[in-house]
């Protein structure tokens, strides 16, 4: 892979569901090396630090956990999402989903302005496509897909002028989808596939005719990598946990591929809680999958055929 400018944000973001300790999720990636690690690999890497909120004065709402908080990170984020592009590809280093709730729509706004179009890769076990009135448990980061594809629903919110096409976006590694979301997404062409989907065809069958479409459309991907994609046993370090979940080597085929295809243009490492870690293994491993996605590998492909 060619030598790329990379830029590392840190969106310390933990109001997104009521278990505390993303917060500290950027500087685990920091201490897990990931600066090196991608260094290592021959690209640029610069750490822009962390981002901080804005300030604002919308009132909390009923059923919603930390509103205010939340919105006051989206507008902060979307900034220095777009201005990050501007400078290279980020890694948004989180800090629970929510922060896709920014990050989306930043990268989004950057694409528009070449006239590119945007499509969001989502790995993840949760679709994240609840909108504040269909969230059952109002943890905002069960809805940031809903809100950067434009669903309807997110009063107090900024209005995006740039919304991710639900039929540019694609999900893999779902098994714990709500009802309502279910609904919601039955009536927009994003592309969900679930656990079965990946035992049946293979990672690789889901994955590529996607990166096909990106690749046909000339446009920019970003890729939303959420700990609970993989299973639990390799990942323990999230606090909302989903048996079932990819194997360490599906996750990193899945990056391989991505590599492989040059078509990333931003990436999402969230949900990762330090505070439920056994020894960093979780951080290593979120680490090691973004330098898979950047050029690490054993062999150059292709693989020689054996005897
Ligand atoms: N769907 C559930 C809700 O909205 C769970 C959402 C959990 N989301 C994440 N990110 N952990 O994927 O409450
Ligand atoms: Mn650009
Ligand atoms: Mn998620
Ligand atoms: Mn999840």
């Amino acid at each position: 892979m060619d030598s790329k400018s990379i830029v590392l944000v840190g969106a310390p973001m933990d109001c997104g569901k009521a278990r505390k300790g993303c917060l500290m999720g950027p500087d685990a990636y920091r201490t897990a090396g990931i600066a090196r690690a991608l260094t290592d690999l021959g690209h640029h890497v610069t750490d822009a630090g962390d981002v901080t909120p804005d300030a604002n004065d919308i009132p909390d709402r009923d059923g919603l956990i930390n509103l205010g908080e939340t919105i006051g990170w989206t507008t902060a984020l979307m900034r220095a999402a777009e201005s990050a592009m501007a400078t290279g590809l980020p890694i948004f280093m989180g800090g629970d989903h929510a922060l896709s709730l920014g990050t989306v729509p930043g990268v989004a706004a950057h694409a528009a302005k070449s006239g590119q179009p945007q499509f969001v890769l989502w790995l993840d076990a949760h679709s994240d496509f609840n909108t504040l009135e269909t969230t059952a448990s109002g943890n905002l980061h069960g809805t940031p897909l809903a809100y950067a594809t434009g669903q309807r629903g997110f009063e107090g919110f900024p209005d995006l002028p740039v919304t991710v096409p639900a039929s540019q976006t694609c999900i893999i590694g779902l098994r714990s989808v709500d009802l309502p979301e279910r609904a919601l997404m039955e009536q927009t062409d994003v592309r969900g596939y679930d656990m079965r989907a990946m035992d049946e065809h293979g990672v690789a069958a889901l994955l590529v005719p996607f990166l096909d479409d990106v690749a046909k459309a000339g446009g920019a991907l970003h890729v939303s990598l959420d700990v609970d994609f993989i299973d639990p046993t390799h990942a323990p370090a999230v606090g909302t946990t989903v048996p079932g979940g990819a194997t360490v080597r599906e996750a990193h085929l899945v990056m391989e591929l991505l590599c492989d295809s040059g078509l990333m243009t931003s990436l999402d490492l969230v949900e990762l809680n330090p505070m439920l870690d056994e020894r960093g293994r979780t951080a290593h491993l979120m680490v090691d999958l973004a330098a898979s996605a950047l050029g690490r590998r054993i062999f150059d492909r292709p693989t020689p055929r054996m005897m």
